[in-house]
């Protein structure tokens, strides 16, 4: 029975360090410069986490343990009773406030750098949100991408982005509030009608990524998909022609 317990609590302790050392987690890494930025502050967090929580467990067990009933113990005997400790509460509060402030200044940064857009994107993507569908459209190069009717079964339209390049998204909706979520990015936006949300993505991974939109926005909303091809920027620059070519030109 020991044995047994032993061995689990050296197979646990193993697979916290095994993944401790791979380092994410099992979290996705985010396939953009910007998803990365995301992926680098959670990293953060969770090994924050994981300080936290082995402090905390290990108080806990040492306490359990160090202060349990002995069996020679007298059944009316306490321990030592004391009341307050000043030091000890003011150290046990300033750390995680430290912390907070610490992690909250982190995320402030980063949410900077990973919504941060540039001067000059090297293309610029209009999307429209509706119910219950996308259209995207590369306005310079005149190519346009809309989903088809939506229903169960019906696959979302699929757009090409280049690896490398900044892509300037354009986000709004004509009706009511969805939201834009590529989860492979680790960034997600809403799009509000009315209103024009701008962000860039910069693909750093080549892939096919799906997409979802994740504000529920009603019944089809689960229909409402899309999927994000990351692709060399030849072969985007070829694709758009040709779109382009095949549509007689949408702008
Ligand atoms: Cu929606």
């Amino acid at each position: 029975m020991r044995t047994g317990a032993a061995r689990a609590a050296g197979l646990a302790a193993a697979a916290i360090v095994t993944t401790s050392c791979s380092s994410s987690f099992g979290m996705p890494r985010g396939s953009t410069e910007q998803g990365q930025e995301i992926f680098d502050l959670w990293q953060i967090f969770f090994s924050a986490g994981i300080a936290v929580a082995a402090i905390v467990y290990g108080l806990i067990a040492w306490s359990v343990i160090r202060y349990r009933r002995r069996r020679r113990t007298p059944d009316a005997e306490l321990g030592r009773q004391f009341h307050a400790n000043v030091p000890l509460e003011i150290v046990y509060t300033a750390i995680p406030v430290v912390i907070v402030i610490v992690l909250f200044a982190l995320s402030i940064g980063t949410e900077d750098r990973a919504s941060s857009v540039s001067r000059d994107p090297d293309v610029i993507l209009r999307t429209e949100a509706f119910s219950w569908g996308w259209r995207f459209e590369f306005a310079d190069e005149g190519v346009e991408v809309v989903s088809e009717p939506s229903a169960e079964g019906v696959p979302g339209p699929e757009i090409l982005l280049p690896l490398g390049r900044t892509t300037r998204i354009e986000l709004t909706s004509n009706d009511v509030i969805h939201a834009f979520w590529v989860p492979d990015f680790l960034y997600k936006r809403d799009a509000i009608p009315g209103h024009v949300n701008e962000f860039d993505v910069t693909p750093t991974v080549l892939g096919t990524y799906h997409g979802v939109c994740s504000e529920f926005c009603g019944l089809h909303h689960a229909y409402m998909t899309f999927t994000v091809r990351v692709v060399e920027p030849d072969a985007f620059d070829a694709w758009l022609s040709d779109t382009a070519a095949n549509t007689g030109g949408a702008a």
